[in-house]
């Protein structure tokens, strides 16, 4: 019988993702390949192509010893046919394998790749996850309004995880009333474990260092966890020493602190070196163990079997279009700041700094610093959307772009967001303490040192009027503002449009 070939990507790194599980080891290949076509199709963070290449070694490894014949390509071998059809292809006419079975892509464009490849590629799904596409299709179907609130309950039926009986445990689905709380000043965290490089990440270090070095973000130190034993090693770091109080300050930014009681697990999960039932069952365990209370456990777990399955199933309910949606028209090109320009702006500059720095910032800072600027500021969100999928490590287009494009932009024109998350300077103040180093002044609603986040803000409801006005979630800031006299907001508009005049000059700001 001739060989298969097994496709494993970059993201695919689990013992039992599907491919692998249809496959038959003493008769199929392993195909693994490092490709630039993976490589530059964004820009993507010398640290993100560090890891994904390093635990796709890591991982290749693992495999032999479990008794797999390996086809890997490494990027800089000669005969590297640059994509992974071209790969698939080559392999198949050195080894005469006449099939090739995949686990389904996290993207669309590797999906569509693959069925248009010049050979058999039997798909598998990807079951990696807690709730399977046709699950959530159906789900979905005729829903008005789909709601990740109602689809989290579904998940926690589903999966029984902090269920007493039929009942939510503690009474409630949901403990974010007594989460949202700003981090008290002097308050610092164990940062997650940063793992030393062995000989085999030096050596994809290297590769990165020589081919990337022009890419936005800095490589070293470099200290993800690149296996499986180290992914557990650091969700076991997370569960003992920041889950206790995730809770409370989810949604705190602290200058300097990076990582507050953040898990930093996101590449892993999606890389596919932790799985989501897995990491929650730890998380729940500990709150039975009553080591945490139950509002750290109900939001963690609520993160990962609600939003994280929810932005899967809706990114590919979606459809292949998504990325190119724009409901709001917004055109601005991304201002120079997101690439590290300086700015006066210190929540912007704070956030940038970490994301070059460290290929990782935390959810608030996506959402309601980059991410509510450049929806504020009216970017062109695919211009965002390559942003955001090329600076952070655990960036894959099917968790990224519904994120970026849904939640925080409001691109798809509220398929994922029931209104925007958009804020004055007054919300950051609150939750973080960037605005006492700041250049301006986020008291001040108007004139030159006023915060940029207070004047846009109105902008972006002025502008955006007739489409959020009748959103009973809006009225009340559209009555806000219309409370205010003539003559304010005539200022308020002229100072924004002046502002973003000073952006797009090219003038610091
Ligand atoms: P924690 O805050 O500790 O949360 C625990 C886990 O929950 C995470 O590891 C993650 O797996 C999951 N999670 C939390 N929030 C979300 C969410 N909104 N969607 C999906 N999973 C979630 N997440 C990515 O994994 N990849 C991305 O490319 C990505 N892009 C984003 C872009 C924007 C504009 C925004 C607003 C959010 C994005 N997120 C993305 C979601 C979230 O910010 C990250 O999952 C989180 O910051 C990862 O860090 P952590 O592991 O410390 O998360
Ligand atoms: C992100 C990435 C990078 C940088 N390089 C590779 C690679 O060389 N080979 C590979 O198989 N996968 C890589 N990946 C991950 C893929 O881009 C990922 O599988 C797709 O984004 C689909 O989820
Ligand atoms: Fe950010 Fe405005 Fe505060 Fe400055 S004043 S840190 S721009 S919110």
């Amino acid at each position: 019988m001739s060989p298969r070939l097994v496709l494993v990507m970059g993201d695919q790194l689990s013992a039992g993702v599907s491919a692998l599980r249809a496959a038959d080891p003493a008769r199929d290949i392993v195909v693994m390949a490092e490709v630039m076509d993976e490589a530059r199709y964004v820009p993507h963070h010398p640290k993100k192509i560090a890891l994904v290449l390093s635990a796709m070694r890591h991982f290749a490894e693992e495999l032999r010893a479990a008794g797999w014949t390996l086809a890997y390509t490494h990027l800089d071998d000669p005969d590297n046919a640059g994509s992974i059809p071209g790969e698939l292809l080559r392999r198949a006419a050195e080894t005469g394998a006449g099939e090739v079975l995949a686990t389904r892509p996290g993207e669309w464009r590797l999906i569509e790749a693959l069925e248009a490849a010049a050979l058999p590629v039997r798909l598998l799904p990807d079951d990696r996850f807690v709730c399977s596409l046709a699950e959530f299709d159906a789900w979905a179907a005729g829903r008005r309004e789909l709601r990740m609130e109602y689809f989290y309950r579904e998940m926690r039926r589903k999966t029984g995880l902090l269920m007493e009986g039929e009942r939510p445990a503690g009474g409630k689905w949901n403990f974010d009333h007594d989460n949202r709380k700003p981090a008290p000043a002097e308050m610092r965290r164990r940062a997650p474990p940063a793992f030393t490089p062995d000989a085999m990440t030096e050596e994809v270090l290297e590769l990165v260092a020589a081919r990337f070095h022009d890419n936005f973000g800095t490589l070293r130190p470099f200290g993800f966890p690149v296996t499986r034993a180290q992914a557990l090693e650091a969700l076991d770091d997370f569960a003992r020493h920041r889950l206790p109080e995730f809770g409370a300050y989810q949604d705190a930014m602290l200058t300097g602190e990076r990582f507050l009681n953040h898990a930093v697990l996101s590449p892993c999960l999606n890389l596919g070196l932790l799985g989501p039932r897995e990491v929650c069952e730890r998380v729940e365990a500990e709150w039975r163990a009553g080591r945490v209370p139950l509002n750290s456990a109900e939001g963690f777990i609520r993160q990962v079997i609600g939003w994280r399955e929810y932005v899967r199933g809706i990114y590919f309910r979606e459809g292949p279009d998504y990325t190119a949606r724009n409901a709001l028209g917004h055109a601005r090109d991304l201002p120079a700041m997101y690439w590290g320009a300086p700015t006066g702006m210190a929540c912007m500059a704070q956030a940038v700094a970490q994301t070059r720095d460290d290929g990782y910032a935390h959810h608030i800072q996506r959402l309601m610093v980059t991410g509510n600027f450049a929806l504020l500021a009216g970017v062109d969100p695919a211009q965002v959307h390559e942003w955001y999928l090329s600076v952070y490590a655990d960036a894959v287009e099917w968790v990224e772009a519904p994120n970026t494009l849904g939640m925080s932009q409001v691109a798809d024109g509220g398929v994922v967001a029931s209104k925007p998350y958009v804020s004055s300077g007054n919300y950051i103040d609150r939750m973080s303490d960037y605005c006492g180093g700041c250049a301006y002044a986020v008291k001040e609603k108007t004139g030159a040192r006023a915060c940029p986040f207070n004047l846009l803000y109105w902008h972006f409801l002025h502008r955006h009027r007739q489409r959020f006005e009748t959103n009973p979630r809006m009225a009340q800031m559209y009555r806000t503002w219309d409370r205010m006299s003539e003559e304010k907001r005539s200022t308020v508009l002229a100072d924004a449009d002046r502002w973003l005049a000073r952006m797009e000059a090219g003038e610091d700001v």
